[in-house]
This record gives structure tokens, sequence and C-alpha cells, in this order.
């Protein structure tokens, strides 16, 4: 099981539209991240530079941000692509982060 971390960005005053659509995560989405071995995925807001952090447990070998060729994280995507930094393909602008402390 491995710990991965990375950053995303949201455009200005979207933090509660974010938080609102996250509540309400799609099932299918929900069912996917875990049987690609996903866990304990949280996602924090920086509010001074609307920076989103996400942290994950992952049990396989890619994180959430490389199941971009499924059809329900494509939808889902797309779904947030208005309210955060994108890629041309809809993929959130992801940069991956070091871990340099933990504790058990
Ligand atoms: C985020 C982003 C990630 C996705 C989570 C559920 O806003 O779209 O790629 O894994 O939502």
């Amino acid at each position: 099981m491995k710990r991965m971390a990375f950053k995303m960005h949201l455009n200005e005053g979207q933090k509660e539209e974010y938080k609102r659509r996250h509540n309400e995560i799609w099932p299918a989405l929900k069912t996917l991240l875990k049987e690609a071995g996903i866990s304990e995925y949280s996602i924090f807001f920086d509010e001074a530079t609307h920076t989103l952090f996400a942290f994950q447990k992952v049990s396989g070998e890619g994180s959430s941000q490389d199941l971009g060729q499924t059809e329900v994280v494509k939808k889902w995507w797309k779904f947030m692509a208005d309210i955060m930094e994108t890629n041309p393909d809809n993929s959130p602008v992801t940069i991956p982060l070091e871990e340099v402390f933990y504790m058990e």
C-alpha cells in the first residue's frame, strides 16, 4: 500500500460548488476508485491559493489520476472541468507531491 498526494487548482469562488458536487459523488465513480485500489482518499483546500491537496492510499500501481481512460472518469472530469484548472482533455492539471514525512 502506497501513500500518494497531488495538487490540483480550483477556479476562484468555487469551493462550495466543489464541496457540493463531491458530497454527491457518483456511486459508479466511488466504486471504480475502490476497485482500482484507492482508499482513504481526501482532498483539502487552501483558500489563499485555491489549491486542492489530495491524499490517497493506493494498493495498485496508479493513482486516481491514472484512471482517465475509463468512461466514468472521463465523464466526471468533463463534469468538473467548468470549475477547475484542466488540460485540453478535461483532466485536472495534477502536480504530484513528494512525501517528506510520515508517522505511523
Ligand atoms: C477531483 C478530481 C479527481 C477525482 C476526484 C474524485 O475533483 O476530478 O481526479 O479523482 O475529484
